[in-house]
């Protein structure tokens, strides 16, 4: 018998080739077992393998990986910009962010809706909240914190807003 997750989850990718924003998004799979999702990992590129550009997004079924979705219009991100050390473990944090949210371990992981890997002169990881309420957000900026280690700080976003509500 294959391992239920909590959630149905899709995969996505931001081919980058598209002017319309939009029209780059590309929902590729979706997985609600354990075993389905290693099996997808395993046949999709790593992101050090994508094209400058390019995102990868895994989000709740159902949920459109942009602000305009209504799961996302009142929530916003923690965003983990990499440095060029950080950048060559990015395949590592990307997976582990991955289960972590799968894995449902964390007390508010209904207020989560998905995580994005964007491929970019500088590298880019950020976990989506559907709130931009403390307890939520800061138990997840928590995990993050704990997690990997990360020598520097980073912030947490309102979606469209380049003024940051939390740091960790
Ligand atoms: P990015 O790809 O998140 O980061 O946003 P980058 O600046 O490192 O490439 C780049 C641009 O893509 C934004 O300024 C927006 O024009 C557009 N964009 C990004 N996101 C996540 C969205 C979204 O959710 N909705 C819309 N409409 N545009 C977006």
């Amino acid at each position: 018998m294959k391992h239920p997750l909590k959630d149905e989850w899709s995969f996505w990718l931001f081919k980058g080739d598209k002017k319309n924003w939009e029209d780059n998004l590309v929902e590729l799979n979706s997985f609600n077992t354990v075993e389905d999702y290693f099996c997808l990992y395993h046949h999709m590129k790593l992101p050090s393998e994508l094209k400058l550009g390019q995102d990868y997004m895994i989000f709740k079924k159902g949920i459109q990986p942009m602000w305009e979705d209504s799961h996302n219009k009142n929530g916003g991100r923690w965003l983990i910009m990499l440095d060029r050390m950080t950048t060559a473990h990015m395949d590592c944090i990307w997976a582990d962010t991955v289960l972590i949210l799968i894995g449902a371990t964390l007390e508010h992981t209904d207020e989560i809706s998905g995580v994005v890997v964007n491929i970019r002169d500088k590298n880019k990881i950020s976990v989506w909240m559907k709130t931009n309420h403390p307890d939520p957000v800061l138990e997840v900026g928590r995990k993050l914190r704990k997690q990997f280690k990360i020598p520097y700080k980073f912030n947490y976003y309102k979606h469209n807003s380049t003024k940051s509500m939390y740091s960790m």
